[in-house]
């Protein structure tokens, strides 16, 4: 017997034991990015809450479409121009995969997760023939980008752990229209498909198996959680009990079918996220509506550095990690607005860093107004998502607190700094900080 080690059948219920390993509680902050044949044109107008630009070739099959892509489409690329021919175009002439992961390690995240394939079915990584043609390996631009991703991050930032965005369903697939997702498309002009019969075990089965065995994903990101998904039992209890053989815990989100997975993925784009009790990973944009990159979007409207600073300590006080997304250009060059704030970040999180990462959420409750907590076994961060005044701060929740405890600043100049506090007569912790002490860190909410 292996003590210790725990296995799973292929049933829910047991792998539904699986939680989400330390690494990856620990771990807060990850970069997601939206790149495939949908960054070529890059539209997803202005026209409703979510226009994802990633969602183009749907929407673009839409007239009525509040995004307006299909009139955008006709405009820019007239009538006879399919989604397919934007593979041509699909260059990836300024792609830099060591940039890339160089980026992401400087943000101050500890995970990658690259769109492997998203709706439209066009893959980044390679795999047999008789499983699918539709992938930048066996269509232009011929290139495996998932390999030269994670290849890269081995190499220059090997503490970076790599996950893998994968789309459960495809539209437009006619394999796949056996299976219900959004109302049934119709069949449309579509490159690179093989004749299968069932979408399940011979497309998306084998697909998942590539990434978790051939490009050893750490995370299994699924999206679209499908109950016709009925091997993600069998996918995630072989998975997991051969990477436990393997000395490596891997964990998969709550988006791969009939399987609650590790962790909970319903804060997409969403405000005021309560406590959870179940870890959880929250994601959005740096874009205010997209995941992939949208022209029409100007840089001032882009999430900032203290904005996505404020972000991550709020999520993080509630139990979650952040997965904020980038949508490098079709190109592959990074747009400027998305480097320079997430080297912001990084410049943040090198100095504050330990009130985050490796934290837990504190049991009572995140915080109130601009406060927010987060404990380790021996110290208690108060974090403050606002700008500090000179002078008093009554810290507005019955922290643990007992008088004479030393109270010091993290990070900025002023870093290991005691800062003068005492408890008032509400038993409340009162912080009395010094001009020295606020304008060090101004620089954390501009
Ligand atoms: C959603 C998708 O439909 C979006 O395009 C994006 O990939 C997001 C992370 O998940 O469900």
């Amino acid at each position: 017997a292996t003590y210790g080690i725990p296995t799973y059948n292929a049933s829910a219920s047991s792998v539904n034991q699986h939680e989400s390993p330390d690494w990856f509680r620990d771990a807060k902050f990850g970069i997601f990015i939206h790149w495939g044949l949908y960054s070529v044109p890059a539209y997803g107008g202005v026209g409703k809450n979510e226009n994802y630009a990633e969602w183009y070739w749907s929407s673009q099959m839409s007239p009525s479409d509040p995004t307006k892509t299909y009139q955008y489409h006709l405009e820019h690329y007239g009538p006879d121009f399919l989604y397919d021919d934007f593979m041509q175009n699909f260059t990836a002439d300024k792609f830099q995969p060591k940039d890339w992961v160089d980026l992401v390690a400087d943000s101050g995240a500890r995970y990658i997760v690259p769109v492997t394939k998203h709706h439209d079915g066009f893959a980044l990584f390679d795999m047999p023939e008789t499983v699918s043609k539709r992938n930048s390996v066996k269509q232009p631009p011929h290139r495996d980008f998932l390999k030269e991703i994670f290849n890269a991050a081995e190499a220059y930032q090997p503490s970076l752990r790599r996950g893998t965005y994968f789309s459960m369903p495809e539209w437009f697939n006619p394999a796949f229209s056996n299976y219900t997702w959004l109302d049934s498309f119709g069949i449309v002009p579509y490159t690179g498909f093989v004749e299968v019969n069932d979408f399940i075990p011979d497309i998306q089965y084998p697909q998942m198996n590539i990434l978790a065995y051939e490009y050893k994903t750490d995370i299994m990101w699924c999206d679209i959680t499908m109950p016709t998904s009925r091997l993600s039992p069998q996918f995630a209890s072989d998975w997991l009990n051969s990477e436990y053989a393997n000395n490596r815990q891997v964990t998969i989100n709550s988006r791969c079918g009939v399987i609650e997975g590790d962790f909970d993925t319903s804060a997409e784009y969403a405000s005021n996220v309560p406590l959870s009790l179940r870890h959880f990973e929250a994601t959005r944009g740096m874009d205010p509506h997209s995941f992939g990159y949208n022209v029409a979007t100007p840089d001032s409207a882009y999430l900032n550095a203290s904005g996505i600073v404020t972000t991550l300590i709020d999520t993080v006080a509630k139990n979650g990690n952040l997965l904020l997304d980038i949508g490098p250009r079709g190109d592959g060059s990074i747009p400027e607005v998305m480097e320079s704030n997430l080297r912001m970040v990084g410049g943040w999180l090198r100095g504050h860093g330990e009130g985050v990462f490796g934290t837990k959420y504190w049991a009572n409750g995140p915080g109130n107004g601009d406060f927010r907590y987060t404990t380790t076994d021996d110290a208690f961060y108060v974090h403050f998502l606002g700008q500090p005044s000179i002078g008093d701060m009554v810290v507005s929740d019955f922290v643990p607190y007992l008088d004479g405890d030393e109270v010091t600043v993290v990070g900025g100049e002023m870093h290991g700094v005691v800062v003068d506090s005492n408890v008032n007569s509400d038993g409340r912790l009162v912080l009395h900080l010094s001009e020295d002490v606020v304008m060090a860190d101004r620089y954390a909410w501009s």
